[in-house]
């Protein structure tokens, strides 16, 4: 309830703040990854997989695939055979405490869901890093039907001075193969 009174009062406070504005865009602090090596890091350098639960269950990257990529050539490949599972990945971020109010989106790709449904039950969650404790989450049901990637974006969150992890998690609730391509994060914070 307080983490909701604060955003409520910085997306209050803002408004006031930005409605004389001149035609100049307001700054921001963006971060586009999409789980592509850079000059200055592998993608296995700021990407974590995890997971737990029965079953068979897979987090990795996987590069040099084009055709499955929604940008570049890398991306990240979550699936598992067991109930009750959940695999996921991940990256920190920092956000400046100049640039608090934030939304993080990712696209997911559904390729195989459940053999009767076709559905795999997947969301984003933002994680303060330093308690691990949840900031917000958003959830959403993908169907291998879809056709392609699907952005998913979180509600807005408020983390200023703050490192936060943010990560794809799939959760299966069948025994069959569920399966999802993640790419392309971007995250989005304004004063
Ligand atoms: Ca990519």
């Amino acid at each position: 309830m307080m983490l909701r009174t604060a955003v409520a009062a910085l997306v209050f406070g803002a408004g006031i703040a930005v409605a004389p504005a001149s035609a100049h865009a307001a700054p921001a602090f963006t971060i586009s990854d999409s789980f592509e090596d850079t000059a200055s890091s592998a993608a296995a350098d700021r990407w974590f997989p995890d997971g737990a639960g029965p079953g068979v269950r897979h987090s990795y990257l996987q590069p040099y695939d084009p055709p499955s990529a929604n940008t570049g050539t890398q991306f990240a490949h979550l699936s598992s055979t067991g109930t009750e599972t959940w695999v996921s990945i991940g990256r920190s971020v920092r956000i400046p405490a100049t640039y608090p109010r934030c939304t993080a989106r990712m696209a997911v790709d559904t390729i195989w869901g459940d053999k009767a449904h076709a559905e795999v039950w997947y969301q984003i969650e933002v994680i303060d890093a330093a308690t691990w404790t949840y900031i917000t989450t958003k959830a959403a049901i993908g169907n291998e039907h879809d056709g392609g990637y699907h952005n998913l974006t979180s509600p807005g969150f408020a983390a200023g001075g703050r490192t936060v992890f943010i990560r794809l998690v799939m959760t299966s609730l069948y025994s069959s193969v569920s399966w999802v391509n993640v790419d392309d994060l971007y995250v989005l914070c304004t004063a």
